[in-house]
Formats: structure tokens, sequence, C-alpha cells
């Protein structure tokens, strides 16, 4: 890059007392967990002969080239790593160990089956993330899990939820990282249900059961993930935003926010400085809903950027766990990881180069038009200009060569894969 337009850009940051060599030295900080489920439309690689169903999880479109084995998840993890600047973490599902084309059930999926993801994610010095699954299995199409009226059925998940944490464990504690156990579940009602508490005792006492083993937190550490609703529990989900909030305060647990489990107008944003009063870390979810939980490609929108600033003013990165969650079957899948990550980043670096305290004084002076107007110049600093020299010192592509390179990846791997 023409190294004046930096130094340009430097210099607008600086009159505002922002230092734009430091908000990229912090940005390199902060690991970012790649979700692993973009690269096959959350399929999952159990054996053929494996009782596979659809409920619980949807996921739209047909874009050729999905990455149909762990090699080529790997290969396809391995091109968004280089093209995704900082450093990632790797988001797994119990439905991505090596079964070796053995039908191995979900309540027996154990740590050796992901003894091939630990020396992967070794090689490459970098920590695994978790995810139970309890979707897509006919023990799942009642729409119930953990909290399903039938002991057997819920005994299952219970032993699933248990192996999922037992897997972690033991990746956190091979890594020297660890590892952040997300427990979602589909559960929750098409129309009205009734005994609304019966559902919500049964999970309670399920999760109870389910974490009663305890790990050390350097190995792993649990989240919950709230929601208000989805296709197929319009109604009423158990696990509830309220729910898990007093479950994880209660059992010394994290929640999980996910962007996409509100309101399609509310915001997160605004709860996390909330939460991280009475929560030591928290859990994200990064998506970008479309009037529903849609799970699109995340962008540099004002979602993401209010979203980021509040983790940066709240001054609590380090507690807080940034995953990805989306999936969008219609545009090339690498592409959309691409475009996802490096819009959180985006939104990041901008929060890093947010002139805080002008804007607190204003703030505390109750003078609004002031901090309006300053907020309103923020948005048309230079922050391109800083995000290439970014790209650039971490020697990953600049915006301007992203779509050459993704689309030169597509025509010599991924269209291959017929
Ligand atoms: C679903 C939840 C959950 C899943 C992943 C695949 O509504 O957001 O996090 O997207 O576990
Ligand atoms: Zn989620």
């Amino acid at each position: 890059m023409n190294g004046n337009v930096y130094k340009d850009a430097k210099e607008q940051y600086a009159e505002l007392g922002v230092d734009t060599d430091k908000a990229i030295a912090a940005l390199k900080t902060v690991p970012i967990s790649l979700h692993c489920w973009q690269t096959d439309d959350v399929g999952g690689f159990e054996s053929p002969d494996a009782e596979l169903s659809g409920g619980g999880i949807q996921v739209t479109g047909n874009y050729p080239g999905k990455s149909r084995n762990i090699t080529e998840m790997r290969a396809d993890l391995d091109k968004v790593m280089n093209i995704v600047p900082g450093n990632q973490r790797l988001s797994l599902h119990m439905m991505y160990g090596e079964f070796d084309g053995k039908n191995v059930g979900r309540e027996k999926i154990a740590p050796e089956h992901f003894a091939g993801w630990i020396d992967w994610a070794k090689e490459r010095k970098m920590g695994l993330d978790f995810n139970g699954s309890f979707f897509s299995h006919p023990n799942a199409d009642d729409g119930f899990t953990l909290s399903h009226p039938d002991k057997a059925i819920r005994e299952f998940w219970i032993e699933h939820g248990r192996q999922s944490r037992k897997i972690a464990a033991a990746m956190g504690k091979a890594l020297g990282t660890p590892s952040i156990v997300n427990t979602w579940i589909p559960d929750g009602a098409k129309d009205l249900p009734v005994d609304r508490l019966g559902y919500r005792v049964r999970l309670r006492d399920s999760l109870d059961a389910m974490m009663k083993e305890d790990f050390p937190k350097s190995h792993m550490k649990d989240a919950v993930e709230t929601k208000l609703f989805g296709i197929g529990s319009e109604s009423y989900v158990v696990g509830s935003h309220e729910f898990y909030m007093g479950y994880a305060m209660s059992r010394d647990k994290m929640i999980c926010l996910d962007m996409g489990h509100f309101h399609p107008t509310e915001s997160i944003a605004d709860k996390l400085s909330s939460v991280y009063l009475f929560f030591e870390e928290l859990l994200l979810h990064v998506s970008r809903p479309v009037r529903w939980d849609s799970d699109h490609v995340v962008l540099f929108n004002d979602d993401i950027a209010d979203l980021t600033r509040e983790l940066v003013r709240c001054g609590r990165i380090a507690d807080t766990h940034i995953g990805l969650d989306f999936f969008d079957a219609t545009m090339n899948r690498v592409g959309a990881y691409a475009i996802g990550s490096r819009a959180v980043l985006k939104g990041l670096l901008a929060a890093f180069l947010e002139p805080h305290d002008k804007l607190k004084t204003y703030d505390l002076e109750g003078n609004a038009f002031a901090r309006l107007a300053l907020l309103e110049r923020a948005k048309t600093l230079p922050l391109g200009a800083v995000w290439d020299r970014y790209c650039e010192e971490s020697g990953v592509v600049k915006d301007a060569g992203l779509i050459d390179d993704v689309l030169g990846y597509e025509r010599d791997v991924q269209s291959k894969r017929k």
C-alpha cells in the first residue's frame, strides 16, 4: 500500500487522540472462533447409515462445492484461515468427529473420535471449542430433547451432553487452552403448550445431570445458549433468555448470546453492560438475522458496529469468547466465512479506533450535541486505510483482492467436488 495513505489516516485519528498502531496491536490479540458448520451446511460426517433426521436446524441453498468429508473441510478451513487476519480458534460440533464410516450412536461419541482434530489444531497452534449436536436426529423429531417428557429420550441426550463435555475437556487439556462447550437445544413448541413449567423443570434437571462432572476450568468451560423462537418453536422455547440467565448465574456457567435469538428489533449490544456486571465471561454467537433467526452471513453493519463498540467500551474483550454462527448455502462457503469473520474484525478495529475518551467526556458533561457530532464524524474517518494496513501486516489479502482470491480457490479446488 502507498505508505502515505496509512500515514494520513494515522494523523487524522491522532487529531482525536487515537493511536492507530495501538488499535492494530489490540486487534491482533482478539481470537475469533470459526464455526466449522459453514463448510458443509451443518451436515456433519456421521456414517451414511446413521439415523439422520431433519429436525432442529435449517439451511437453504445448494451452491456447489461444499465440503463432503473431513479432509475437504480441513482444506476449506485452512483456506479461510489464510484469508482472515489474526488468530482463530475452531468450534466443532459433535457430528463432525472421525467415525471411520462406523455408525457411532450420538450418546457414544467420545474423545477418541476427535483425536485427529486435536492433532490438526496442535499443528496449527490453535484452540478448539465444542458443541453437542442436539438436532438432526430421530430423538429430536418431537421438538424436544433434554426437556422431553419421555425419560429415555432425556437420558439419551443427557449422555450425549456428558460426552460433549468430556471431549471438550480432552481438547482443552491437550491444547493448553480451555475449550468452550456451548449447549444449544432446539426444544420448543409450534403451538401453545400448557405445561410450560414442566418442560423447564425437566430441562433444569437434565442440565444438572449432564453437567455433574467437574472439569478444571483450564480444560473446559460451559456455556448455555438462550433463544426466543425458531421455526417450529414459534410459541414457546424451553431454554429462553430468562431460563438460561437464571440457570447460568446459579450454576456458575456462561450464557451464550446469539444475535439471531431475540426479537428482530432487539439489540444484544445493549445487553453486554448488564451481563458483564454479573458474569465473569460471556460467549457470543455472531450472526445476522434477517426478519428471523436466518443465520445470514455477517456483515459490517450497524448491529456489528454497535456490538463491537460495546465490547471495547466495556473493556471486557478478554472475558468474551467471540464465536461465529451463520450458514448460507447460496454462495461460495469459504467466501462467506471470509466476509463474516472479516466483518467482525472490522467492527472491532472501528471500536478500537473510537475516540473514546473525548466521547465519554461529552457524555459525562451531558453535552448531547457534541457527543452526537463526534460520533458522526468518527463514521467517515479513514477506517479502510487502517484495515488495509492490518491485512498487509498480517500477510492476508486486502478487501480489493478478496473476490479473485476466493474465486481462484473455487476454480482450483471447490469446483472439482462433483
Ligand atoms: C441455533 C443456534 C445454534 C446453532 C449451531 C449450529 O439456533 O444458534 O448455535 O446455530 O449450534
Ligand atoms: Zn447460535
